[in-house]
């Protein structure tokens, strides 16, 4: 069982395809462990996307991230990060396999809709940038009694 961390990104929330997007993760069979509406500050998209300090696209990066509310989600399931990955499709949607969201859903690399991690290391990092401990709720999973007794 794996934890990744889901950006719902500013375009997404603005275009209305946050359903969407949590609809597609949740069939694939992810769990939402957190989920929230939240403004991402400055420093930290600094801190989140610090991989990319230097290169050319930053700037444009941190304003676009910090331009508007996201949803921020921790997802959770067998391999959950390369399974939220291969959902989510290539960075640049333009490359991106039809029936991806980014292939779906969207066009330019600038506005790419979802932010996933992209290894386990990764996930463990964001998570804890985005969440706090007592935010991530676990629960069991496909439990019929959780179901019929509720
Ligand atoms: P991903 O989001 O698929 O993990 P990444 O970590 O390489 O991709 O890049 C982070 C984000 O930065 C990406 O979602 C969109 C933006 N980005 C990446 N490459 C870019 C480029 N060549 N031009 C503009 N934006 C880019
Ligand atoms: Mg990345």
């Amino acid at each position: 069982m794996e934890r990744t961390l889901i950006l719902a990104k500013p375009d997404a929330v603005q275009r209305g395809l946050v359903g969407d997007i949590i609809a597609r993760l949740e069939r694939r069979g992810l769990q939402i462990v957190a989920l929230k509406l939240m403004r991402v500050t400055p420093a930290l998209a600094h801190e989140h996307y610090k991989e990319h300090q230097g290169k050319p696209f930053f700037a444009g990066l941190i304003d676009y991230i910090t331009s508007c509310p996201i949803v921020a989600m921790v997802v959770q399931g067998p391999r959950a990060v390369d399974v939220a990955r291969s959902t989510i499709g290539a960075t640049d949607p333009a490359a991106a396999a039809p029936g991806t969201i980014r292939g779906d859903l969207g066009l330019t690399v600038g506005r790419n809709l979802v932010h996933g991690s992209d290894s386990p290391a990764s996930a463990a990092r964001e998570v804890a940038l985005f969440f706090r401990p007592d935010e991530l709720l676990d629960y069991a999973r496909s439990s019929d009694t959780w179901i019929s007794e509720n």
